[in-house]
């Protein structure tokens, strides 16, 4: 049902839309006896605080159904108030005769309501014109009259509310640059899940995507490498052109405001102090140059753990300073995430300036110099009102007070943190990862990792067991991470992330059952009924379930 491709009379609402809702909903309640008709002279009424959620009404559904939305008529009124005695993202989403009522705890709950209304409103909802519209009439020519936009939907009251507060995606625009438009779009699709992390990974061994005034080489020479290596698997070659790019300060800021207008949260990561060659590359003094000959060194092109790490020196300490000043202004986020994943220490060992300062410092060996460096940060963004990040080896050495860690390694670390009373972001690698392929087949791309599924995904439970419930409560949410190194382009991060960033939506956003009584099938059901069309109405290149791949 589309609602403007045919158009007189009005298509249907599918009568069992009520059942394709995804994520699922906490309480549906399918009223007796209706459909409401959504048409031109159907009103708008918005309450303090639900900006948002109007802009997006008109945007994102307005604008697809050929839908103005005026402030006044008579017909059925769209009307968007906020209860601030329900949680913030929590909503309620009527709809009977005399129109929809959408009431939110807060303006991301009212948001929220319209993206559960779109797609009640079918995958046409999904789109960005209608299928129909006036053109512009050459001079001279005759307007076509264009049918009448309109579309039913079945009267329903839902009320609904998120599980987890971290609903996260990491993307990975170190490996590969996204251009600005990609980014903006994964925004979108993240909003239309109901997702509202972006967990942003800017800097890596292969390349530095975050302009940075103060010191123009890692625009210059860090986000760039001469040539890479491409990850497919019928022809894993070296491309001999160059490949990078990085954001302005005014894209970044330009993408923040985006998402924030979606009730996106974008954290910012700056890799240190492993992952760091290509900031090296552009500032050997950064590396530890008296055991290894950093002048020498590019920006990798390989993938995999780089034992070229960063430099444990007041100098690299304050170089880093003069950056994160620089990547906070642009950043509002609460959450900076300096990385602190997989810092070899062998140059460490074998670094006289390293093992003065871990005499110096009395903090007894490698893993305590790390513990060291981040700690140093801690109090750093603390001091500034923020709070630090980290991959779960910031627990080696020991964990810095202010941090929340994002358990990658399996759910150990996470466990070990909530324990110790800091928050925890789950996503364990083996469970959650979206690099991993998703079927065992030859014509997969190039493997990552194990096999995860979409039904593994969906059996995705984000807090362990092993956990009492006062100590759960530090799970803040989970994040999908689909880390880039085969992901060269907007298809094949699409092919990798859907359909099975559905899946993950309703594991964070659902109240779902333990792992094994949850009802996947009746999941997979409601992606062939209504959510495949949805991807496709958004123009997604998902996974398709029997091929053929999209390139
Ligand atoms: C481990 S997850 C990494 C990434 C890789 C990923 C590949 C994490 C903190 N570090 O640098 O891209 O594996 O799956």
């Amino acid at each position: 049902m589309t609602g403007l491709d045919h158009p007189d009379p009005l298509p249907d609402a599918a009568p069992d839309v009520l059942d394709t809702l995804l994520p699922a909903p906490r309480h549906v309640r399918a009223a007796p006896d209706g459909t409401l008709r959504l048409d031109a002279s159907a009103r708008l009424d918005a309450g303090p605080g639900t900006a948002t959620a109007a802009r997006a009404l008109r945007r994102d559904l307005g604008v697809p159904l050929g839908l103005d939305f005026p402030e006044s008529g008579d017909g059925p009124v769209v009307r968007l108030r906020i209860d601030a005695s329900a949680p913030p993202e929590a909503y309620v989403l009527t709809v009977g005769a005399e129109g929809v009522r959408i009431t939110g705890g807060g303006p991301a709950g009212v948001y929220y309501g319209v993206q559960t209304l779109r797609q009640l409103a079918g995958p046409q909802a999904l789109r960005r014109a209608p299928l129909t519209a006036a053109v512009p009439a050459v001079p001279g020519a005759a307007p076509v009259p264009v049918p009448a936009p309109g579309v039913e939907i079945p009267y329903t009251e839902i009320e609904d509310s998120p599980r987890f507060a971290w609903r996260g995606h990491l993307l990975d625009v170190a490996r590969h640059f996204l251009p600005k438009d990609s980014v903006l779009r994964t925004i979108d699709l993240l909003a239309a899940h109901k997702l509202n992390v972006l967990h942003f990974h800017l800097t890596d061994d292969q390349g530095w995507r975050i302009e940075i005034k103060r010191h123009p080489k890692l625009m210059e020479t860090a986000a760039w490498r001469p040539r890479t290596k491409r990850g497919h698997r019928t022809s894993e070659l070296w491309d001999e052109t160059p490949h990078g790019g990085y954001y302005t300060q005014d894209d970044l800021r330009e993408i923040v405001a985006y998402a924030a207008e979606r009730h996106v949260t974008v954290v910012p990561e700056i890799d240190v102090p492993g992952h760091s060659q290509a900031a090296i590359a552009a500032y050997p003094h950064l590396g530890n140059s008296d055991v290894v000959d950093t002048e020498a060194l590019g920006v990798w092109e390989t993938w995999g753990v780089n034992p070229n790490v960063l430099a444990p020196t007041e100098e690299v300490l304050r170089f880093y300073e003069d950056v994160f000043t620089e990547v906070l202004d642009v950043f509002p986020s609460t959450f900076f995430h300096i990385g602190g994943d997989e810092c070899p220490k062998d140059q460490w060992k074998a670094s006289e300036t390293a093992q003065k300062r871990i005499a110096e410092l009395g903090v007894g060996d490698e893993d305590g110099l790390q513990s060291w460096f981040i700690r140093h940060f801690d109090t750093w963004l603390t001091a500034r009102g923020r709070r630090l990040i980290g991959w779960d080896e910031i627990l080696e050495g020991g964990l810095a007070p202010g941090a929340t860690v994002t358990s990658w390694r399996g759910y150990a670390g996470g466990i070990t943190a909530a324990r110790a009373g800091h928050d925890v972001v789950m996503c364990p690698e083996q469970q959650v990862y979206l690099d991993f392929r998703q079927a065992g087949g030859e014509e997969e791309p190039v493997p990552i990792g194990w096999v995860r599924t979409m039904e593994d995904i969906y059996r995705f439970e984000p807090v362990p067991p092993e956990l009492t419930s006062e100590e759960a409560r530090h799970v803040l949410g989970a994040q999908a991470n689909s880390w880039a190194e085969v992901m060269d382009s907007q298809d094949r991060r699409d092919y990798q992330t859907f359909p099975r960033l559905a899946a993950f939506s309703e594991v964070v956003w659902s109240e779902l059952p333990a792992p094994d009584a949850r009802d996947y099938e009746g999941f997979a059901r409601r992606m062939d009924a209504a959510h495949y069309a949805r991807l496709d109405a958004l123009g997604v290149a998902y996974r398709p379930k029997n091929g053929p791949k999209p390139w």
